[in-house]
This record gives structure tokens, sequence and C-alpha cells, in this order.
């Protein structure tokens, strides 16, 4: 048997769960297991702040539906990850976070740097633990990827002091499949056809599609159970494009699709949450009082949480999707009437149209709507969208179109946490570089994380960041406008300094930077971005006239 340090191992199990890539702000408590990794061929990213180590191993999570692992720093290191951590507990992305820790005969004795990691990071995170023994490190590693993989997905921390990584001990090598489950749980039987039978019997059926379609990798099932039930499909989060927005049973996004859902007699809610985007399920503007839903998900907690269900389907979106489909074909149950699917779909595409009118402008400064819409017509079919900020956001998702799964990650996600987008771009582009990947970002989520930008020029990871700026916390500043009538109100804490040139951030880090102030420069831009071969920023300043619907939706509601 070969004898290893505890650190070699743990980077081999790490390895063993095919991990190619790491994100990292390193210091000592962790630099055993670097090594490892580094000597092993692993990709190591090293960055400016944990946080950012944090959000990146978030969006190879959201990008991959793979375990995003990230190293940082034992205490100070580990208090800067604790957003990232939240974030990507609320997206249940799978992060596998470890850290360091004084050695275990100083515990509890003031060591320096020390903390109580596990306590620290117990409300956002699956699974916690620190490991005691270099021998059983492989087995808390493989414990790590596999709570961050099971059921709704999420991220974990392990903690490894450092005697314990320069301890010895022999190495046992597993592969996932021998301790990971090779599917989800598949819904009971009788449920699925009891939510077959509605589907079929419903007049005015709509699916509403979450992110738990794309984790699960559904998105073929989603779009036969549809196209078989004549069903038109929202999505919301990263369900965006599990169906292709283009596709005729497509209403886009779920949040727009709400003047639809109110017309449904029957809801498939498959993978998704009844928060607050979708009205807790209950808001009388958006469903019909005598709805009946079907909820699908991989959580059981969140099944009949906001609002009552006809039919709770506890399982694996996948598993459940196909299981309807079988149960569908072989008892010969389809829907013929499509008249409620073109007609909904008709009134999607009049909503769209209208947007498309609004971004038919060449003010100057830019309207937002153009701006968007250049972006669009200027990205490549394989091409992905990072978002982040607020107004930015809205606009994004109104006028950006995903055609596959993954093509628009929202940074945010439900925690709707700003700044992540630098980083979640870095990663998206790692795993995909043959692809153009765009961060289209506000100018106040930028700053957050900017400073990555540094990251990227060294390590060559060339993402084009497309700044929709407007020198303010826009979505603060609008709707605090709509509320009050203000000017003078919406400016307080919310406009950032009228110098800033982000172009010359950029170029004082070593990427390449532009700024856009007429609407025909966008494309042209965005060429010279690409073909400059570098990270990229596109500071395109846009103005501070329009209003996002997100914004005006804010403003009715006590918290905004
Ligand atoms: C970390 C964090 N801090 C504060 C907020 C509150 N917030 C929501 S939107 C927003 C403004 C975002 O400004 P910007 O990124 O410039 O985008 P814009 O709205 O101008 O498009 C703020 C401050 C938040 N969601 N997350
Ligand atoms: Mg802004």
């Amino acid at each position: 048997m070969t004898e290893l340090t505890g650190a070699q191992a743990a980077a081999r199990a790490i390895m063993a769960e095919n991990v190619n890539t790491v994100f990292t702000l390193a210091d000592g408590s962790i630099l055993p297991i670097l090594d490892g990794l580094i000597d092993g061929g692993v990709n190591v990213i090293d960055v400016r702040h944990e946080q950012a180590a944090g959000n990146a191993a978030d969006g190879w999570g959201r990008a991959t539906c793979t375990p995003g692992v990230c190293l940082v720093a034992m205490g100070p290191g580990l208090v800067n990850l604790l957003p990232a951590l939240a974030q990507a507990y609320h997206a249940g992305s799978p992060v596998v976070a470890i850290t360091g820790a004084a050695p275990l005969d100083m515990y509890e004795m003031d060591a320096f740097e020390d903390i109580d990691a596990v306590k620290m990071v117990e409300s956002y995170t699956k699974w916690a633990a620190r490991c005691r023994t270099s021998k059983e490190i492989a087995r808390y590693v493989r414990l790590a990827f596999s709570h961050a993989m099971s059921g709704k997905k999420g991220p974990v921390l392990l903690e490894i002091p450092k005697d314990v990584q320069v301890g010895t001990c022999t190495a046992v090598d597993c592969s996932p499949a021998d301790y990971r489950p090779s599917a989800g749980p598949t819904g009971s039987p009788s449920a699925i056809k009891k939510a077959v039978d509605l589907l079929v019997n419903a007049e005015r059926p709509v699916i509403l599609a979450g992110s738990g379609v794309y984790w699960a990798g559904a998105s073929k099932e989603l779009v036969e159970l549809a196209e078989l039930m004549k069903t038109p499909v929202a999505c919301e989060f990263l369900g965006l494009g599990c169906i292709p927005q283009s596709h005729d049973l497509s209403i886009g996004n779920a949040i727009l699709a709400t003047l639809f859902l109110r017309q449904a007699d029957v809801m498939i809610t498959v993978g998704a949450r009844f928060d607050s985007f979708l009205g807790f399920g209950t808001d009388a503007s958006t469903y019909a009082e005598d709805v009946k839903v079907v909820h699908i998900d991989i959580d059981p907690s969140v099944i009949g949480k906001n609002r009552p269900v006809e039919v709770g389907i506890h399982g694996d979106a996948k598993e459940v999707l196909a299981s309807m489909l079988d149960f569908a074909k072989t008892s010969k149950l389809k829907r013929e009437d499509t008249s409620f699917a073109e007609q909904v779909r008709a009134g999607y595409q009049m909503i769209s149209e209208g947007f498309e009118e609004e971004s038919d402008s060449d003010e100057v400064p830019i309207r937002p709507h153009r701006l968007m819409r250049e972006l669009r017509e200027f990205a490549k079919p394989e091409s992905m969208f990072v978002i982040d900020g607020g107004d930015t956001t809205a606009w994004s998702f109104l006028y950006l179109h995903a055609e596959f799964p993954g093509q628009i990650i929202g940074a945010q996600g439900p925690l709707g946490h700003l700044g992540a987008g630098l980083p979640i771009s870095m990663a998206a582009k790692k795993a995909y570089p043959e692809r153009d990947v765009f961060l289209v970002s506000g100018d106040g989520s930028f700053f957050f994380n900017g400073v990555e930008l540094e990251t990227a020029v060294r390590l060559n990871i060339p993402v084009i960041t497309v700044v929709c700026n407007d020198l303010a916390w826009g979505l603060v500043y609008h709707t605090r406008k709509i509320k009050t009538g203000s000017e003078e109100l919406a400016r307080r804490g919310t406009i950032i300094n009228e110098h800033v040139k982000l172009d010359q951030f950029a170029q004082s880090l070593g990427a390449y930077g532009e700024i856009v102030t007429k609407p025909e420069d966008i494309k042209p831009a965005l060429q010279r971005a690409i073909d400059s071969g570098k990270p990229a920023v596109v500071d395109v300043r846009i103005s501070r006239e329009y209003e996002s619907l997100l914004s005006q939706v804010l403003a009715a509601t006590p918290e905004g």
C-alpha cells in the first residue's frame, strides 16, 4: 500500500471526483493540499478575494452541474468566503469548500487566525465538518462531495487542520460511482399517474419549470412532455433555456409569464419554489383561485410550503418527468387541443414585439433596451451570458434569449446577492473555453469583484464584460424615485462618481477596455473586445431615464 500525507490523500480524493479546476486564495494552512492538486495536473485559479473563489466555484457548479471546488485560507479567509456560501446555498449549487485550521492540539487555545469554522458556516452549508485524523481525510472528502451533490445540491465545508494534512496515511482510492447513487428519487407511481391525469384533462395547462429541471438535466423530458401535452412552458432562474425560448411552447420568463399563469386551470410546477418571484404561489393577480397545482421537487420541504397542492411529488425532475412521459405513452394519453397553447404563445409574442419596438432607439445616452438588443444580435448561438445587477438583470431577462440550458446564468440567484458576476463568468469561460462568455453587469455590481480582472488577465481567461453603466445603483434609485417622485431623494446613496472610467480601470489591470456612448458603436466595440483576445470591459454609458419592470414591481412592495 502506498504511504501518503493526508494532504496528498485529500488531493487524490478530490481528483477522483474528476475535478480539473479549483479556485483558491491560498495560505500555509491549505498549501499542502494545493501542492497535491498542482502535482496531479489540476488547474488552479488563484483569485484576489476569497468571496471570488467561492463565487467562481459556485459558477463552475452552475455552469457544469458538477461540484465547484474552492480552497481558502483558515480563519479570515473563510470569513471572506461566507457570502459566496450563502449565495450557493440559495442557488442550490454544489460547492465543496476546503479550509485549513490550526493544529488539533491548539484547539480552543486562541491560536492565531483560528475560528470555529464549522459553527460559522452552519446556516449556509448543507454539511460542514472537521476532519481529525490523516487516515480519515479521503473518506471526509468523499462525504463532502456526496453531500454537495445529493438531493438538492448545495455548498459544504470541510475543515482540515494543518497537522492532519501533514500526517501520513495509506491510500484507499474510490470513484464516485462507489459512493453516490446513480439516480435521484423517482416519485411515487400513484402520484405520477394522478399528475398525468390532471394534465391530460386540463383545459388550460401550464408548466412552470425552475432550476431543478436544469440541475437534473431534464430539458429533453420537459420539452417532450410539453409537446405531448400541448402545454406552454414558463421558466425561471436556471430553468430558462430548458425549453428553447424560440420553441412554439415557450412563454419565456416566469415573471413575465404571470399574465398567462393566471389563466391556467392546471399548473405543473417542476423544480421551482413558490417564492416571492412567483407571488408565493397564492398572489391573486397571478393565479386563478381554483388552479390545481402539481408540485414536483427534489426537496420535499418546499412542496405545499407556501400554497396547497393537488399532487405533491418528491423526486428528481428528470426521473419524474420521464415517468410521466412513460405513463402517458403506455396509457396512450395525450392532449390534442392546441388552442390554449397557441393563444398564450401569441400573447407572449405580442409582448415581446412591444419590447422590440422600445429597443428601436438611437438615443444618447443609450437606451438600455437598445444595448440589450445589440448584445443579443451580436452574440453567437452558443454564447453564454452571466447577468449581474439590478435594472441590468431586469433588462437582460427581457431581451436576451436562452436557447439551451445554462445559456443565461443570473449571477445573483434567489439570494439576490450582487457582485458574483465576474467570478462566475470566469468559471464559465474556464468550463467552456470555446464559447464567448459575456458578463452583463450593472456598474455598481461590477465594482464588488471587478478587481478579479487581474486574475482573468494573469490566467488568460478572456471574459467580455459589458457594463450597463448608469453611474448609479439604478434599481435602488428608480424604486425610490417611483415611490417618492423626488429626484433628490432618489439620488440619496445611489449615485456613483461621474469621473469613473472603466476602460482605464480595465487597462490598468492589463485587460482591454473601451467606453461606448453611441448605440451604433456597441457592436464594433464588442468585436474589438473579442479580437483583443484579452479579458475586456466595454463600459457602455446608458440612460438613467428608464424604469425597469422590476423597479416598478419593487416600488409597489413594502420592502422596495
Ligand atoms: C450584495 C448586495 N448589496 C446590495 C444589494 C441591494 N441592491 C439590489 S439592486 C442594487 C443596485 C444595483 O446597481 P447596479 O449593479 O449598478 O445595477 P443597475 O440597477 O444600475 O442596473 C442594490 C444596491 C444586493 N442585492 N446585494
Ligand atoms: Mg447601475
